[in-house]
């Protein structure tokens, strides 16, 4: 029996990484029974000789849409333009990452094609999120994030189309990922990867994903996903279980009209409370 981990996984076959050598293994049959499935970041025991996964080992976190296991930075790649920046998106992927007890941090794509009004929202974007100490980056500044990712395991996460797959090609060419032009018609991208894969550049472990646009909070409660937003603490309220909604003196609602927190952050919140049950 080895350990290793898992890096890439196509329906029910997984290659795992164990001491530099690769093994393609099945899970065993038990685990389906189980309602358990082994996830790509997974830690396992594994036979070598069967190839069959037998144990995960405890997982640190976990995230369903990728879904992907023991990560420390979930690396939200937003395109600016083509497709256009959606705030929706963006605070969710955020609202997710910090609810599942990953750091989120976020890179910038497709600067150069932005025109004049893409770019007046990019600086202010860009300053919120920073503001509220949330780490920005952009891919044209792709040396200073291998840096500062130094020995962490990253999740790239992101809709289709945003550039996942062509930052981490920017950073290790050799990597050679497949890309593909998004749809103008229909202003997104065409899913071009099709499973989560680890991959190491320099001395940091990369999930490249596919993309989703849809993300679901249901299985979070009010309160947490409330908390995911940690800006709006800098804000009491009258009431201290305020919902930041239909209440009266709610230092929120007053940060919003005075242009100190974002409409469209506002906005996702209530969407997103909406849903949490
Ligand atoms: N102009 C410009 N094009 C970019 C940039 N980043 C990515 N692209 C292009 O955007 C398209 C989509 O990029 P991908 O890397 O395939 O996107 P992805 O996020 O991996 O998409 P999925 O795999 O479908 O989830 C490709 O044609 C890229 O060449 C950028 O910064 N500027
Ligand atoms: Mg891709
Ligand atoms: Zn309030």
């Amino acid at each position: 029996m080895l350990k290793g981990k898992i890096v890439k996984n196509i329906s029910n076959l997984y290659t795992i990484l164990s001491d530099g050598v690769l093994y393609e293994c099945i899970p065993r049959g038990r685990f389906r029974k189980d309602k358990k499935t082994p996830l790509v970041g997974d830690e396992v025991m594994f036979d070598e000789k069967e190839l069959c996964i037998r144990e995960i080992l405890p997982r640190k976190n976990m995230l369903m849409r990728p879904s992907v296991a023991n990560i420390d930075v979930g690396l939200i790649v937003t395109s600016m333009a083509h497709p256009s920046f959606d705030p929706y998106l963006l605070d969710a992927e955020i609202s997710l990452i910090t609810l599942s007890h990953m750091e989120p941090v976020i890179c910038f794509t497709k600067l150069d094609i932005m025109n004049e009004k893409e770019k007046k929202l990019y600086q202010k974007i860009r300053e919120y999120y920073e503001r509220i100490g949330i780490p920005t980056y952009d891919n044209d500044h792709c040396k200073s994030l291998l840096k500062d990712l130094k020995g962490k395991v990253v999740v790239l996460t992101g809709q289709s189309g945003s550039g996942k797959s062509t930052l981490l090609n920017r950073m290790d060419s050799s990597l050679q990922l497949k890309t593909n032009e998004i749809s103008e018609a229909l202003n997104r991208g065409k899913h071009t990867t099709r499973h989560s894969e680890i991959f190491a550049v320099k001395n940091v472990y990369f999930c490249d994903t596919p993309g989703f646009s849809s993300l679901s909070f249901q299985s979070f409660t009010k309160q947490d996903i409330s908390a995911s937003f940690k800006e709006f603490q800098e804000y009491p309220c009258k009431f201290r279980d305020c919902h930041h909604n239909k209440e009266i003196k709610c230092g929120v609602k007053e940060a919003v009209e005075k242009g100190l927190i974002l409409k469209t952050r506002y906005a996702s919140y209530l969407k997103m409370e909406g849903e949490g049950k």
